[in-house]
């Protein structure tokens, strides 16, 4: 169990690579679902979850809130005698994490990564030095990356927002940020980059120009875009939506907002979505209506699996746990074809009173056994057939003759009511069977 590191030292001494035991085990410490090779459908359980890790949340969040301190006590931030040694620390301790759990991704923030310096420039080479030394541990570690970031919103250069910032200084200085982390996804081999607006957005209408923010907004994405292509990047961007907090209003509110914005702006060939389930509740939707949302635009990207507290009205972060969201996710996602460059990163976070140092590793046990669950219990309604089956035959008017015509805007606006009127009273009254569906769904989530 020992000796079982990638950097330069163990900060997780006690915990061993992390097995799958089963459904029967009682180590708090083990897989009880998620069983990376074991096929499902046509792939192999790792292959469809594509796990990740948040390096923010996982390593650089100590348990501070609003009222109250850290509680965290990260073993790696001893010791160190710079902020930069602080980071190198930091990022040992996260491959050794990634690669004990046996995630196969990791997600990152430039500034989870390197420490801010005294000017960009100084940044810049803050997180070339880090991004060095995370291109040897991830293949060490045999971890890769599945996005990467720019953290946009926490310097207080960014109070009033990013790429819409009403001074255009800060603009530019977003800019430069930006230009940097495409750099460094892109020398990390990363599938795909995200742009989470968090202070994209307004407190107050009265001191905001709207339409000038949003159009800022298209133009720095552009740019972003023709940046990375012109330097090679071939991943997918990302965008990922949140109606608030930490402003007001949040510009990419959720899904089907951010669907328009990108085919206002001519984005949608490079940019998709990723999802991350507590947003989605802000937002007042389910998790699962996002998802289909983006599916059916043909704009379905990514995962930030999480959950939140429906009582709440914040971004509470929690791990996900529910089987029926995680079944309710997988089907969606199977549906739409599954994750290609995309993945589910556990954009989540412990509680602030989890202090014991296998807390983490539980916490990632859980989310990744309840996705595992999802899935299998998606992948038997796909193979016993009769909720698709259901929904196919309920369109099966549309299948031929005047329905299919009509879907192909091969009827006009009269025709359509001469139909309409020759068929009076013969139709209308077919039954949902709402409640006979959710009684299978229950069914198959017993696995019966
Ligand atoms: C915050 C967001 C953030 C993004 C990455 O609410 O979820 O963590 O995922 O910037
Ligand atoms: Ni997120
Ligand atoms: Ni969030």
């Amino acid at each position: 169990m020992a000796d079982f590191y990638v950097g330069n030292k163990e900060y997780f001494p006690k915990i061993g690579k992390i097995p799958y035991e089963g459904p029967e085990s009682d180590n708090p410490l083990a897989f009880k679902f998620y069983d990376p090779e074991k096929k499902v459908g046509k792939k192999k359980m790792k292959d469809h979850l594509r796990f990740a890790v948040a390096y923010w949340h996982s390593f650089c969040a100590d348990g501070t809130d609003p009222f109250g301190s850290a509680t965290h006590q990260h073993p790696w931030i001893a010791g160190a005698k710079s902020p930069l040694e602080a980071a190198e620390h930091k990022m040992d301790a996260a491959f050794e994490f990634i690669s004990k759990l046996g995630a196969e991704f990791y997600c990152f923030h430039d500034r989870d990564m390197a420490p801010e310096g005294a000017s960009p420039a100084e940044s810049e080479k803050n997180l070339v030095t880090l991004v060095g030394r995370a291109k040897k541990l991830q293949k060490a570690a045999g971890v890769k990356l599945l996005w990467g970031t720019a953290n946009l919103f926490t310097h207080p250069r960014f109070m009033n927002g990013a790429a819409t910032n009403p001074e255009f200084g800060v603009v530019a200085l977003a800019a430069a940020q930006v230009k940097a982390a495409i750099d460094a996804t892109i020398e990390l081999g990363g599938q795909g980059y995200t742009f989470w607006g968090g202070r994209e957005g307004y407190m107050s209408l009265l001191n905001t120009d709207l339409k000038r923010e949003k159009e800022h907004l298209a133009r720095f994405l552009s740019l972003a875009r023709d940046y990375a292509r012109k330097q090679g990047f071939k991943g997918v961007f990302y965008i990922e939506p949140k109606p608030m907090e930490p402003t007001k209003h949040q510009y990419d509110y959720d899904t089907e907002t951010v669907i328009g914005f990108l085919k206002t702006n001519g984005l949608d060939k490079d940019f998709r979505l990723n999802i991350e389930a507590n947003h989605a509740e802000l937002a007042g939707h389910d998790f699962v209506h996002e998802l289909e949302t983006a599916a059916a635009a043909g704009l379905f990207g990514s995962v930030d699996a999480n959950r939140g507290e429906p009582r709440n009205g914040w971004d509470t972060d929690q791990f996900p746990s529910s089987y029926y969201e995680t079944a309710q996710a997988m089907y969606t996602i199977l549906n739409a074809g599954g994750f290609t460059t995309g993945g589910l990163n556990f954009d989540a976070k412990i509680r602030r009173n989890s202090v014991d140092p296998q807390d983490l590793f539980i916490a990632h046990i859980g989310g990744m056994d309840a996705f595992a669950v999802g899935l299998e219990i998606a992948q038997r309604i796909i193979n016993d057939g009769r909720i698709p089956g259901f929904v196919k035959k309920r369109y099966s008017s549309f299948g031929s003759g005047d329905g299919a015509k009509f879907e192909k805007g091969e009827l006009s606006l009269e025709e359509l009511a001469a139909i309409g009127q020759s068929g009076y009273g013969k139709y209308g009254l077919t039954s949902g069977r709402q409640e006979y569906l959710e009684n299978l769904f229950n069914q198959y989530l017993l696995g019966l």
